[in-house]
């Protein structure tokens, strides 16, 4: 599996490997796996989610992004994991066979596809899309400030030099639009949105841009509780979790407030490793080890909402 120049789990994938796995994993599981074309980016790649499940589409679903912010590199490896245990293990694993047979997973593994592609080949520590703003020099926006969520309230990010910009206006962003769109269209079925970021350790919920906490903050914070004991039992490896604003850090117009907003009651974004020893800069060897500790805490959510 782990041959020099082709795709791997156990090492990052370059965009045009991501692209090659999903066409692999739609023929490789037929019955199980299907790749939706949402969109496009500003510089013309393709945005695709891979749908995970049967063919009903009466179900519940869980939508799930990782790569929206560009160096990010362990997300977008996580969303590749996922597919590929969901797809092997079905019929073999007891809970994933459940998960599967009783609800679909939209997976988007690269949301910010042009960043994700400038971070392998120009800059390493690139966040942004890579949009361009009027009358200024600088490059992009920060897609996870361009939700309709509070927008610009708070702390306020209008200069596009910043690697926080929040774009010209709510959803200004094709790959913002594309996959708000998506949403909004399987919102009947969507009951759960989890986005995947690094690093931190932490499983946050709403809201950040205000201290006010959730009519569900109570149940939120119990599946949060009992998600990162779970994704402890693997390693031991501690994360916390708790309101983004009173977690991390205050902020306005991000996917996961956005998500809540629009009625999907159950939003939680993963910081995953590390905690800042490495930081974006994740060595290869802790890929698999962090998929496999992360991939139980979203069994568990899952699990829950299947439940609930
Ligand atoms: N952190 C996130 C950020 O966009 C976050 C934290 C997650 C904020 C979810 C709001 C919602 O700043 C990183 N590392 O990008
Ligand atoms: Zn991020």
């Amino acid at each position: 599996e782990d041959i020099p120049g082709r795709h791997s789990y156990a090492k990052y994938n370059n965009w045009d490997k991501i692209v090659a796995w999903t066409e692999k994993m739609v023929h490789k599981h037929p019955e199980m796996v299907s790749r939706i074309k949402i969109g496009t980016t500003v510089e013309d790649n393709p945005l695709y989610v891979l749908k995970i499940g049967k063919k009903d589409e009466r179900r519940k679903a869980i939508f799930m992004d990782c790569g929206i912010h560009a160096r990010e590199w362990i997300s977008p490896a996580f969303c590749q994991w996922f597919v590929y245990q969901a797809a092997k293990t079905y019929g073999k694993n007891k809970i994933m066979t459940k998960l599967l047979d009783r609800m679909n997973f939209y997976v988007l593994p690269v949301f910010n596809v042009d960043g994700y592609i400038w971070s392998w080949t120009q800059n390493r520590m690139w966040r942004k899309n890579r949009s361009k703003n009027q009358n200024s020099k600088c490059i992009g926006t920060d897609l996870n400030r361009n939700f309709n969520a509070s927008w610009n309230s708070f702390p306020s990010t209008k200069n596009p030099c910043t690697d926080t910009y929040r774009g010209p206006e709510p959803e200004s962003e094709k790959e913002t639009k594309a996959v708000t769109d998506f949403i909004r269209s399987h919102l009947k079925s969507i009951k759960a949105y989890i986005t995947f970021h690094s690093y931190s350790q932490m499983l946050l919920f709403p809201c950040g841009y205000t201290s006010k906490l959730p009519a569900n903050h109570k149940d939120l914070t119990k599946v949060a509780k009992i998600g990162t004991d779970v994704l402890a039992t693997r390693y031991e490896n501690r994360y916390i979790y708790g309101p983004i604003a009173s977690t991390i850090y205050p902020t306005s117009g991000s996917s996961l407030d956005w998500a809540y907003n629009l009625g999907i009651k159950h939003t939680f974004a993963f910081e995953l490793r590390d905690k800042g020893k490495f930081g974006f800069l994740l060595p290869e060897s802790l890929i698999k080890p962090t998929c496999k500790e992360t991939l139980l805490a979203v069994k568990f959510i899952a699990k829950y909402i299947l439940k609930h």
